[in-house]
């Protein structure tokens, strides 16, 4: 019986079955009922009393074994079976779609690294705001209809989603002594129905810059230059008058239509511009209310949406595509940056 365990014990080292389930294949040759394992145990009976001590040691050694070896079979049978059905190889290199970057972050990337060029540095600020920050440190009246539940989504007394990423500049000029040179990006909300060309959030990009003798043409020359680097050296910018409560004088800016070089076109509504952002001088009574000596300093002031500048720079012609966030849509955009 000894010599049959002995070459059992050598059997299971090389067993390579014949079916596709070598693992089942052994269990039912070594370990099953009626397997050979367990027929050995039921000889075991007939060994002589005094071979049973070294008889038993080594028969309990080949079920060890065996159930060690079924172990491995198992598992390197699952792991073939798992590649064969799969079809995949773990060793491969990663290939094909990694992911990219969403446009709208491509964007204001851009734009922050083209103004940190001038010097601007970036603020960020809390999405949810008080009244002062968002309101009236910006000088808008009691009745303005921006203060309107129909136009801001309040979330408290005085407490709402901020409007505009202007707050953040508020809260940089209430606690900084100028020089300050600054870009506010971040998410704004406002009450709009959600269509191709409004949300009810969107993403901006502020500039500020305050310093002793800061001028309405600083501002114009700081704008030629964003304008040219975004949308290439032989763009052209336009400025026409408006109004905003926060700057004085205020004005829209235009640049020469990015389809059309300003021939006329759809895009354009066949007028050669298209409107990028809104700008101004910033109005000294928002400067004294930020704590700033508006007989010492001036400055400018910049607003733009991310959204509206990367439609114009990508041809994307519904806004909602930004927040959809569809591969087929979003996997277009790739860059360096
Ligand atoms: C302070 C002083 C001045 C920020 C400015 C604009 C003009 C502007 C809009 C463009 C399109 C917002 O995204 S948009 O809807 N913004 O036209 N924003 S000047 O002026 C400030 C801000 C803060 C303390």
């Amino acid at each position: 019986m000894k010599d049959r365990i002995e070459e059992l014990l050598k059997e299971i080292e090389t067993f390579a079955g014949s079916a596709e389930d070598h693992a089942e294949e052994f269990r039912l040759k070594y370990l099953s009922r009626k397997g050979q394992v367990s027929s050995l145990f039921d000889d075991f009976k007939n060994v002589p009393n005094e071979l049973k001590r070294d008889v038993g040691q080594l028969l309990n050694k080949l079920k060890n074994r065996a159930q060690e070896r079924w172990d491995e079979l198992r598992s390197s049978s699952a792991s073939t079976t798992n590649s064969a059905k799969f079809n995949f190889d773990p060793t491969l290199p990663v290939g094909g779609f990694l992911g990219s970057r969403h446009p709208l972050s491509l964007v204001r990337r851009e734009i922050i690294e083209i103004f940190g060029r001038l010097g601007f540095t970036v603020a960020e600020g809390p999405e949810i705001e008080d009244d002062w920050h968002n309101f009236t440190a910006l000088n808008f009246p009691e009745e303005h209809p921006a203060r309107d539940m129909q136009d801001t989504f309040f979330i408290a007394d005085k407490i709402a989603l901020r409007t505009h990423t202007s707050s953040v500049q508020v809260r940089v000029l209430e606690n900084t002594k100028p020089p300050v040179r600054m870009l506010m990006p971040g998410r704004v909300y406002r009450n709009e129905a959600i269509s191709a060309r409004a949300h009810c959030f969107f993403h901006q990009v502020e500039g500020l810059y305050v310093d002793k003798n800061v001028s309405f043409a600083d501002l114009k020359q700081t704008l030629l230059y964003f304008s040219r680097e975004m949308f290439g050296a032989d763009t052209q910018i336009r400025l026409r008058p408006s109004y905003f409560p926060f700057t004085e004088p205020s004005a829209e800016m235009d640049i020469s239509c990015t389809i059309c070089s300003g021939k006329g076109c759809n895009v354009c509504k066949h007028s050669g511009w298209v409107e990028i952002m809104g700008c101004g001088m910033v109005d000294p009574a928002v400067l004294q209310n930020c704590g700033i000596d508006a007989n010492v300093y001036s400055g400018f002031a910049f607003g733009m949406g991310i959204e509206r500048i990367t439609m114009l720079k990508y041809g994307v012609n519904d806004l909602r595509l930004f927040s959809e966030n569809d591969v087929r849509f979003i996997g277009q955009f790739r860059s360096a940056l």
